[in-house]
């Protein structure tokens, strides 16, 4: 089976990209003259739940001991979440982001070798097109064939939804493609969708339970087989992750475990 699609999770696979969210969250309560400020602590734990209006909707019923919130409070979460993104996209903008190792390499690989790209995220579109034309200098569909966002989908990761959701768009079936994740809910979307799927986990997603992942690295360039004088070129760099995907894609396309390239552990059992 040949691989004909790579599709990028975005927030902590693309980038380290959630203290700048938790910043802007942050800076939307402030604006709002509310009391509340979420400390690293708070946002680890609230990160279980996947999406920004998710997550504030959670938190309110957290204070309200669970009730269902009042229509009031929905327009706060809206208007918050609204705030909260331009707050965030004026960050990335200013160049608050870079991305993780390997991910610009792999990409330049792709392009060059006629592989197709796309993102499936619960982030919003606005954070995409800011990450996007910040690193690369272009709209995400002058790079991605397809891009499944935010609330594209009713149901948000770890639902396999938005992987549904960008299969269709790229009119593929999952087992020409795979996935990269960087999170426990992100990796369980992708492999209920049948994609094989890589774990480069994240600040804030060390200690999930990656179990499900075809394999797990510290990050994409991790992949890249080492050389004797240890300088790669960047393409260099990005064929040699390149192969890695493909070597692990054909060999959980004949279903076999996935012998880890190097830099790589394999975790499905
Ligand atoms: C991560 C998320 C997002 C971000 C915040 O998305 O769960 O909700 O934390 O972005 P992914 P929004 O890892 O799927 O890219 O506030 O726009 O939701
Ligand atoms: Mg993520």
């Amino acid at each position: 089976m040949t691989l004909e699609a790579i599709i990028f999770d975005v927030d902590g696979t693309l980038a380290e990209t959630e203290e700048l969210h938790r910043a802007a969250f942050n800076e939307a309560f402030a604006d709002a003259g509310l009391p509340w400020h979420w400390d690293v602590k708070a946002y680890r734990d609230l990160l279980r739940v996947t999406g920004g209006k998710e997550r504030l909707r959670y938190f309110i019923g957290s204070l309200r001991e669970g009730r269902a919130t009042t229509p009031d409070e929905e327009a706060l979460i809206g208007a918050l979440h609204r705030r909260k993104t331009s707050h965030y996209t004026d960050a990335v903008d200013a160049g608050g982001l870079s991305l993780r190792p390997g991910v610009r390499e792999l990409i330049g690989a792709a392009r060059r070798d006629g592989i197709r790209l796309a993102i499936a995220t619960t982030t919003s579109g606005p954070n995409v097109e800011s990450l996007i034309g910040a690193a690369f200098g272009c709209r995400p569909a002058d790079l991605f064939d397809a891009v499944a966002a935010g609330d594209c989908v009713r149901v948000k990761k770890p639902a396999p939804d938005i992987y549904h959701e960008v299969l269709a768009r790229l009119r593929l079936p999952a087992d020409r493609c795979v996935a990269i994740e960087d999170s426990e809910p992100g990796v369980r979307a992708a492999t209920d969708a049948g994609l094989a799927t890589i774990a480069t986990p994240s600040l804030y997603s060390a200690d999930d339970d990656f179990t499900r992942a075809t394999c797990l690295a510290d990050h994409l360039e991790r992949l890249a087989p080492p050389c004797a004088n240890a300088i790669r070129s960047t393409e260099e760099i990005g064929s040699g992750i390149l192969r890695a995907l493909r070597s692990l894609h054909a060999r959980a396309s004949r279903g076999m475990a996935a012998s880890p390239p190097p830099g790589c552990s394999s975790v499905a059992p």
